[in-house]
């Protein structure tokens, strides 16, 4: 089926012209609405109410017996998919293609089925924080690809990075960044596990202790450099303008940063008032120089160096200028491009990375380094690529994916009429106004062309109402021919920003608990000062401090103690080992009305520490069901006067 780019491309558009009413009414509802003003574009909170709007939409996804994204009961995916949960402030694992979801990792909230934020290591990781919004979810690299080892996650709430330890899909590390609100953009570099750079969205006063707080144009923002082996902040660049996404190039020279808001503007309209703003591109042995020759300040409280790059370009960041507003920052497969995408203008500026160099010796001018401009839609917001020279590009306002080649956009910026060849190929329309993008293994050099995922943020109509707080819908693209074809629908619960697609090859998890995390070297410390064996014990130690720990060990379906004694009011810290060595035998402990409740998975141990309320019996028991006694898994916690 040879058919040429240009025909391809006319048969899609005739095609969504003569699409169904239904849709060109509702989308064109919303694109009044979003072109009316910014407000509109980011907080289309103006869905459609007219009678239009109420009718189905057309069956678009492709039949079952004919989809390639369908997964057979018991047949495994070929991907695993790392979404980050937005405002739930967690992050999921779905399988690719079935878009089947596997599990979730709570990270910056309360997870009632894990314990996680009440138990003893997460309660210390969280240090009282119980939300989050995390956005951005990337795995560490080695040579340009997945290691498999870790997952990094932003969150944007309270400016902090988290690190999943992808050997027990735990959290493993939290910090939190100095000198920083809105962490927004994240990026490990890829040539190895070494920094995971942080953006911060909001600019604010440098030292944020009370004082500037009416003088906005002495506010800047921080990209921040922490080490993703030992999650410590390295330093920090200090930029005017404000930090949105963030990318890396493929051989640990450079980290990019879009802005939106070189302006310095603290109200959307000052924020949208100019028609250009930049990509800022940090040169990161210059930063590092600068740190070792201590060309840096420090701010406030903190010890961290930081670079002061505010106001023009310098050895350290330069700024590329780039249309209104920009968003997305992606590196292409081949390590050659950067695609800043436009948000409020309807381009993607493409950098070349390798003429960076010479616009930091100023043999050129930043500007020259763009070196194609493709008009993709209104509302482009990140791009993913398919390893074969096609870019796909998410389309917020036009809800569609535009899917458009690299070299046909360079050649046609070059062209007299800067339009020819047209670099477009297709443009698919997805429900509802996409935001993320990505493609499978599109942010490694292996991007394979495979799968697309288009994170919808809306549903409207599309599934069952479920009440005011819709779902949001992940659609999946089968990329993998000429064309881009939609096979899936996936609901999913408010907001995952991002995701990344992942070959189920290169991630690798213990199915039995491992006990090499700082989890277990924090129980192996308290064990070794109690004079406890983890594995073995059941013993209650009433220590100096007044802590009454109660080591304790379960095997299906037992608990090593039937019952114990304590005070009340006295604090109780249950350390539970759990000696099943048996793949998905998972106990947990809860205590009877005193809010305990927590998982302990095949050779692992967990704590949690509570107070012991009025004197009575209360029961504890074993919440998962682990046997045919599961519900006889229980004992008595004596609670004397
Ligand atoms: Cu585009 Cu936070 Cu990645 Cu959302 S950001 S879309
Ligand atoms: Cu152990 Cu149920």
């Amino acid at each position: 089926m040879k058919q040429s780019k240009s025909k391809l491309h006319t048969q899609n558009l005739s095609q969504s012209e003569t699409r169904d009413e239904v849709i060109k009414g509702r989308r064109d509802f919303i694109n009044s609405m979003a072109l009316v003003g910014g407000s509109a574009l980011i907080g289309v909170g103006c869905r459609p109410n007219s009678k239009e709007a109420d009718a189905p939409p057309l069956p678009k996804v492709e039949d079952q017996h004919i989809n390639s994204a369908h997964i057979k009961p018991g047949q495994l995916d070929d991907y695993y998919g790392f979404w980050s949960g937005g405002q739930s402030g967690e992050i999921r694992i779905l399988g690719v293609p079935s878009m089947r979801e596997l599990k979730r990792i709570p990270v910056f909230n309360r997870c009632s089925a894990t314990g996680w934020g009440a138990t003893d290591f997460s309660k210390a990781l969280l240090d009282g924080k119980m939300s989050g919004d995390t956005h951005h979810v990337h795995l560490s690299y080695k040579n340009g690809t997945y290691d498999g080892r870790y997952v990094f996650v932003n969150d944007k709430a309270s400016a902090r990075l988290a690190r999943v330890n992808c050997d027990t899909m735990e959290v493993d590390r939290i910090i939190s960044i100095p000198n920083s609100q809105g962490t927004h953009g994240i990026f490990p570099q890829r040539h190895k596990t070494g920094y995971v750079f942080c953006n911060a969205e909001f600019r604010t006063p440098p030292i944020n202790d009370g004082r500037d707080m009416n003088t906005p144009s002495r506010y800047g923002s921080m990209h921040t450099a922490v080490d993703g082996e030992t999650m410590q902040v390295k330093w920090q660049v200090l930029i005017e303008g404000n930090l949105d996404l963030c990318a890396t190039d493929y051989e640990g020279k450079y980290s990019f940063a879009t802005c939106y808001n070189s302006e310095g503007g603290v109200t959307l309209e000052q924020m949208m008032g100019a028609d250009q703003d930049h990509l800022y591109v940090f040169n990161i042995k210059n930063c590092e120089r600068a740190v070792a020759e201590k060309k840096t300040i420090t701010l406030g409280d903190s010890q961290i160096p930081v670079i002061d790059a505010r106001g023009k370009d310098s050895p350290y960041v330069m700024r590329v200028p780039v249309p209104k507003s920009p968003h997305g920052v992606n590196v292409s497969p081949d390590g050659k491009y950067a695609m800043c995408a436009g948000k409020l203008s309807p381009t993607v500026s493409v950098i070349k990375i390798d003429i960076l160099a010479a616009a930091f010796a100023k043999k050129i001018s930043p500007r020259d380094c763009v070196v194609a401009e493709p008009e993709v839609g209104l509302g482009p917001l990140h791009t993913a690529f398919d390893g074969k020279g096609n870019a796909y590009t998410s389309i917020f306002i036009d809800s569609v994916m535009t899917k458009w080649n690299i070299d046909k956009a360079i050649t046609a910026y070059k062209s007299s009429d800067g339009k020819t060849p047209n670099p477009i190929v297709q443009k698919l329309d997805v429900h509802y106004q996409v935001g993320h993008t990505n493609a499978s293994m599109s942010e490694t050099k292996d991007a394979d062309g495979r799968w697309l995922i288009a994170l919808c943020k809306f549903s409207k109509d599309r599934y069952l109402n479920v009440g005011p707080l819709h779902n949001e819908n992940d659609q999946l693209i089968d990329i993998s021919g000429d064309e881009m074809k939609m096979m899936h629908d996936g609901p999913t619960f408010p907001e995952p920003h991002d995701c990344v697609i992942v070959a189920k090859d290169l991630i690798h998890p213990s199915k039995i608990q491992s006990r090499r995390t700082p989890r277990f070297r924090m129980y192996e410390a308290w064990a070794k000062e109690d004079g406890v064996n983890l594995m073995k014990d059941n013993k209650v130690i009433r220590r100096k401090d007044g802590v009454v720990r109660i080591y304790m060990t379960s095997r299906a379906p037992n608990f090593g103690m039937r019952d114990f004694k304590v005070k009340t009011g006295e604090t109780l810290q249950i350390i539970l080992t759990n000696q099943d060595n048996v793949e998905d035998l998972s106990h947990g402990f809860c205590v009877s009305l005193h809010d305990v409740n927590f998982l302990v998975n095949a050779n692992d141990t967990n704590s949690m520490t509570f107070k012991a309320g009025k004197p009575g019996v209360y029961w504890y028991y074993c919440p998962w069901f682990c046997h045919a006694l599961h519900l006889e898994m229980r004992g008595r916690m004596f609670v004397e006067g």
